[in-house]
C-alpha cells in the first residue's frame, strides 16, 4: 500500500464514514460535497475514494476481505433495487488499491444464492486466478469462500467483476475499480475513479427490468438510467485551478459512452494498461464496455459555476444498417454528473506524467498469430467468432515471447468491444489507419463495423486465456473462445 495518504483521501474517508450515506456513496465520496450543512454553510469539497482496508501490515502485500451479496441499492431514483447486488455492500464495490509489484490476496466470500467467480479485468494474473472455469476449475458455491492471489505486474487502472451470468450480475452491481500505482506516481489534487454504468429499470416500478429478450441478446441491453459511480445524480466539488485525474471504466452491459465535460477539455494520459508516452487532448471521449481511460482535467471553470458531464448518443450499429436500435435514454446528449465550483482558486498540483512502460515496435510485426472473424448469424440469432459460438470456437495457439500480430475482422454491422484475458496488446491499425494518438497497452478494443483492427504484442503470460465480446449479452451468449499461449 501507499505509505502516506494524500489529504483528499483522508478527507474522503471521513466523508464515507458519515452514517447517513447510502451504500452507493462509498465510491466516490464526493456526493453531497457541494451541499450545505445544518447551518447553511457550504461543506468542504472533497475528492477521492475509499480503498478496501488492507489487513496485512507489510508494505508489499495487500490483503482484503471481499463479499458478494444481495443489496438493495439506490441508483439515484429514490427507489432501492430489490434485485440489486454488491461487493462489500457498495456499488461500485470499494477500490482495490495497491502498488506495482505488490502481492494481492483477496479472501472472497460468496453470499449470493448462486455460484459465481471473479475476473480481474486487465491484470496479468495466472490462469487459475482468472475466474473462468476452464482454468480455475470450480466456481465459488453459495456460502463458500475462495482465496484469489496474484502479483501485480502492471501499473494502471483495472476493474474486477463477476464472470458468470455477467449480463445479470454486473447489471445488478457486481463491479469495482482496481488502482495499481506506478513507482514515483505523483498524486494530483483529485484522483477519482469514475465507473460508468447504465441500468435498465421498469418504468412503473423503477426495479431492474426482467431478463433479456432475444432482441437484447442480439443488440445488447441498453439501460434507461445512466450512472457514474453507482448513481445518476452525483455532484463533484471542484476549486478553480485544481488538477483532477479521472479514472474512467465502462462497466455497462452494452453501452458505448461518449463523454464530454461542458467548458473543459479532456487530456488522455493513459489507457487500459497504464500511462501513455504522450498525452493527448480531446473534446469528447468514446469508451466501450470494459475499456479504461485515464483523463486529466484542469479546472478552468469559474467559481460558483456548474458544468455538466454529458454523454452523447453512440450508435452501436453502422449508419444505414438494417438495425436501428432505439436508445432508452433518447437520442440527445444526457447529463450524467455535475461539477460544481466552490469559491476561490488554488495553484493546484498540475500533472506529472509517470514514465510509461510502453515499448514501440520499430519495424512492422509480420508474424500473424491469428485472424479472428466476428460475424452475425441472423438466422441463429447470435454473433459468432470464426464461424462458431462457445464452446465450439476453435482454439487459438500462440507462441510465447515472440513479436506477434493479431487481426480482428468485424464483418458484422455492429461495434463489438473485444476483450482478451491475461495479456496486453497495442492497437497499431484500425481499418487501415494508423492511430492518431500515442498507443498504450490495451486489453479491450472497439472493433467498428466492417473494420479490421490490428494488434501487436509479445505475449508473456502462458496458459489458456479466454477472449470474448464485452457486450455482456454477446459474451454470455457464446461470443467467446480460448487462446493458448504456449511456453
Ligand atoms: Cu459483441
Amino acid at each position: 500500500m501507499r505509505s502516506a495518504l494524500p489529504l483528499f483521501l483522508s478527507l474522503s474517508i471521513t466523508a464515507c464514514m458519515d452514517p447517513g450515506r447510502g451504500a452507493g456513496d462509498s465510491v466516490p465520496s464526493t456526493d453531497d460535497s457541494v451541499g450545505t450543512d445544518d447551518t447553511g454553510t457550504a461543506k468542504p469539497e472533497v475528492c477521492g475514494y475509499m480503498p478496501m482496508p488492507d489487513l496485512d501490515a507489510s508494505t508489499d502485500v495487500v490483503e482484503v476481505n471481499l463479499t458478494a451479496s444481495a443489496l438493495e441499492w439506490d441508483p439515484g431514483t429514490g427507489v432501492p433495487l430489490t434485485g440489486g447486488m454488491a461487493f462489500n455492500d457498495s456499488v461500485p464495490g470499494p477500490v482495490l488499491e495497491a502498488n506495482l509489484g505488490d502481492t494481492v490476496r483477496v479472501h472472497f466470500t460468496n453470499d449470493l444464492d448462486f455460484e459465481t467467480s471473479l475476473h480481474w479485468h486487465g491484470l496479468r494474473v495466472t490462469p487459475e486466478m482468472d475466474g473462468i472455469m476452464q482454468t480455475m476449475g470450480d466456481p465459488v458455491e453459495p456460502g463458500e469462500t475462495f482465496d484469489y492471489e496474484f502479483t501485480l505486474q502492471d501499473a494502471g487502472f483495472y476493474w474486477f467483476h463477476t464472470h458468470m451470468d455477467t449480463a445479470t450480475t454486473i447489471e445488478a452491481g457486481l463491479y469495482a475499480p482496481i488502482i495499481v500505482h506506478a513507482p514515483g506516481e505523483v498524486a494530483p489534487d483529485c484522483d477519482q475513479p469514475m465507473v460508468l454504468d447504465d441500468i435498465l429499470l421498469e418504468e412503473d416500478t423503477l426495479q431492474i427490468a426482467p431478463p433479456d429478450t432475444d432482441m437484447m441478446q442480439l443488440m445488447g441491453r441498453l439501460g434507461n438510467v445512466l450512472m457514474v459511480n453507482g448513481r445518476s445524480d452525483h455532484s463533484y466539488g471542484w476549486t478553480k485551478g485544481q488538477t483532477t485525474l479521472w479514472r474512467f471504466v465502462n462497466a455497462s452491459n452494452a453501452r458505448y459512452w461518449d463523454l464530454y465535460l461542458e467548458g473543459h477539455q479532456l487530456t488522455v494520459v493513459g489507457t487500459d494498461g497504464g500511462f501513455l508516452a504522450e498525452p493527448y487532448t480531446v473534446d469528447n471521449l468514446v469508451i466501450s464496455p470494459g475499456e479504461r481511460y485515464l483523463v486529466v482535467v484542469q479546472a478552468t471553470g469559474e467559481p460558483g459555476q456548474s458544468y455538466r458531464l454529458m454523454n452523447k448518443r453512440f450508435q452501436l450499429h453502422e449508419e444505414g444498417g438494417d438495425m436501428v436500435e432505439p436508445d432508452p435514454v433518447g437520442n440527445g446528449d444526457n447529463p450524467v454528473a455535475t461539477v460544481v465550483y466552490g469559491g476561490g482558486e488554488t495553484a493546484g498540483t498540475g500533472w506529472t506524467q509517470p514514465t510509461p512502460d510502453v515499448p514501440s515496435w520499430g519495424a512492422p510485426v509480420e508474424n500473424l498469430g491469428h485472424h479472428w472473424l466476428l460475424d452475425e448469424d441472423m438466422m441463429g440469432g447470435s454473433v459468432t467468432i470464426d464461424g462458431a459460438t462457445w464452446p465450439d470456437v476453435p482454439m487459438v495457439d500462440v507462441a510465447m515471447n515472440v513479436d506477434t500480430m493479431f487481426e480482428v475482422e468485424n464483418a458484422s454491422e455492429m461495434h463489438h468491444p473485444f476483450h482478451i484475458h491475461g495479456n496486453r496488446f497495442q492497437v497499431v491499425d484500425v481499418g487501415g489507419e494508423l492511430p492518431a494518438n500515442a498507443v498504450g497497452w490495451k486489453d479491450t478494443f472497439d472493433i467498428p463495423p466492417r473494420t479490421t483492427v490490428t494488434l501487436v504484442s509479445a505475449l508473456d503470460n502462458p496458459g489458456e486465456w479466454m477472449y470474448h465480446c464485452h457486450i455482456l449479452e454477446h459474451g454470455d451468449d457464446g461470443m467467446a473462445g480460448l487462446m493458448t499461449v504456449e511456453e
